[in-house]
């Protein structure tokens, strides 16, 4: 393990979206300390030795979160978020997605290696009301911890909002050998962290709250508990953390800088573990940590902080001394050579509120931006061309991939940046430079996951194709969807708006 220990969070500190007027910070929920909720496992409806088949279903529903009414929310398999979905790599999933929701939506495999556009659940798969999708693939990459989310263009950010989100564990034989917490629910905890505003009667409104630059509100929800502690009964404990808000970075420290160590990034564990106090997480990043609590005495509360607002409670009880130390290599991590003689890809992310475009242009369903050869290895330039004044951190994100940083504006990625991520922070100015291949053929978005960015159209899409085999895409249009979305609202698609409208309203463009 290396000897250091990272005490600061990288991004540029002027980039800090604090710094944004429209910036809601957190504050401590005044209400009692519930314990935190642990997303139940999802049981297969069918197991055998080489398929798992199971059913996710969107429903609608309402959660207790404070006292009082409860708040309306919607859910997979439950009223709010998820159930907890495992994939065992190796092993073919078939699911069901049932869509029990009045309205359409998708569901997004974040993460997972899977074909585009249908299997991978973005903006082309709808699933109308009262409808079921069915797909089947196979499980074909590292353990990691992924997650699934609504992805129906341009009103992801608003289902998100209401609680379309649920995690995706990958497990295998790699991950099993190392000397990991892995006892779901006891000392491998998933956090989703997200914040939300309550307004009257406990509701949540995401119009009121609507901000092109992304909705926040000021408290803190973690797995859909507000205001959380969890009992804790071992020595050491792992913790997958999930940016699942819409908008919000979380700087999280624990109480007394009490170190922690960071195991696996997006997609799959880190080649090495890595020291830190600090961590800075944008929109979608996962981290799976271990925390040690060898040195806390049983009684003592350590209490996970983003910025100054206490969001988890950890009340450590007795424990059995656990003295297993980490590898200093955890896994390898691939690195193939660029495929030669291919230019470097250039994307740039632009402009802030409806202002937002990919490559200086506004994301239209049926248009594919750029083609990639299934296979070959590429370098992308990804550039945030936003000022440190009043720009933002944008966290770039690919569907069908997992991708390597290389460099950014042509130094060292940040020390937990050396395994395979999904989604990465771009600062103001800066060039990120990646290295991308595609596995599966499809049609695939990339985007900013600040959920408002993509849905105002900060937002593209990628063939990735196999040339022996040519395929062809039925893509999603506008009109079909507001006709779906209009008549499932029973009005007129003349009155229909769709919150990520706005952006392109605003700049006098169709979407
Ligand atoms: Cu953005």
């Amino acid at each position: 393990m290396t000897k250091s220990i990272n005490t600061d969070y990288f991004f540029d500190e002027a980039a800090y979206n604090t710094h944004d007027g429209g910036y809601v910070p957190l504050a401590e929920p005044k209400t009692p300390q519930q314990p935190l909720r642990i997303p139940p496992l999802l049981k297969p409806d069918k197991e055998t030795a080489t398929d798992t088949y199971y059913t996710v279903e969107a429903q609608a529903g309402e959660t207790q979160l404070l006292p009082g009414k409860k708040t309306k929310t919607w859910g997979y398999n439950g009223s709010l978020l998820g159930q907890t979905v495992v994939f065992p790599k190796g092993k073919t999933m078939h699911i069901d997605l049932k869509n029990s929701l009045p309205e359409l939506t998708t569901f997004h495999w974040h993460g997972l290696n899977v074909p585009g556009p249908y299997t991978d659940g973005g903006c082309h798969a709808p699933v109308y009301p009262g409808k079921t999708r069915h797909i089947d693939f196979k499980v074909d990459q590292p353990a990691a911890t992924l997650w699934l989310h609504a992805h129906p263009c341009p009103s992801t950010a608003e289902q998100v909002w209401h609680g379309l989100a649920g995690l995706a564990l990958v497990t295998d034989e790699e991950e099993a050998k190392l000397p990991f917490p892995r006892n779901y629910g006891v000392d491998d905890i998933p956090l989703v962290l997200q914040d939300r505003r309550f307004h009257e009667d406990n509701q949540w409104d995401y119009e009121a709250d609507y901000d092109p630059d992304g909705v926040q509100g000021p408290t803190p929800m973690i797995n859909g508990t507000i205001n959380p502690y969890f009992d804790v009964s071992t020595q050491r404990i792992r913790l997958r953390i999930l940016d699942g808000a819409n908008r919000r970075e979380w700087r999280l420290h624990f109480s007394d800088d009490l170190p922690f160590t960071q195991i696996a990034s997006d997609g799959g564990i880190l080649p090495s573990p890595v020291k830190f106090t600090h961590l800075m997480l944008t929109c979608a990043e996962r981290a799976e940590i271990i925390v040690d609590f060898g040195d806390v005495t049983p009684g003592q509360t350590v209490t996970l902080y983003s910025d100054d607002v206490p969001i988890v409670r950890f009340r450590v009880h007795d424990f059995a001394a656990d003295d297993v130390t980490l590898p200093s290599h955890l896994v390898d991590i691939p690195d193939p050579s660029v495929t030669p003689d291919m230019p470097v890809r250039k994307v740039v992310m632009s402009g802030m509120d409806e202002a937002v475009m990919m490559d200086g242009k506004k994301f239209e369903m049926q248009r594919i931006d750029a083609r990639q050869k299934v296979g070959n290895v590429e370098l992308w330039d990804v550039t945030n061309t936003n000022d440190m004044e009043g720009g933002m951190v944008h966290p770039f994100h690919m569907h069908g991939t997992q991708f390597l940083v290389i460099s950014r504006n042509g130094h060292a990625p940040y020390a937990n940046e050396h395994g395979f991520k999904d989604t990465v922070g771009v600062n103001p100015g800066e060039t990120v430079r990646l290295k991308v291949w595609f596995d599966k053929p499809g049609v695939f978005m990339y985007h900013c996951h600040i959920i408002e960015h993509e849905d105002g159209g900060m937002m593209a899409q990628i063939e990735a194709f196999d040339p022996d085999h040519p395929q062809t895409y039925k893509l999603m249009d506008m009109d079909t969807l507001m006709k779906a979305v209009a008549e499932e609202r029973g009005i007129d698609v003349k009155d229909l708006h769709l919150a990520g409208m706005s952006s392109y309203e605003k700049m006098g463009m169709k979407m």
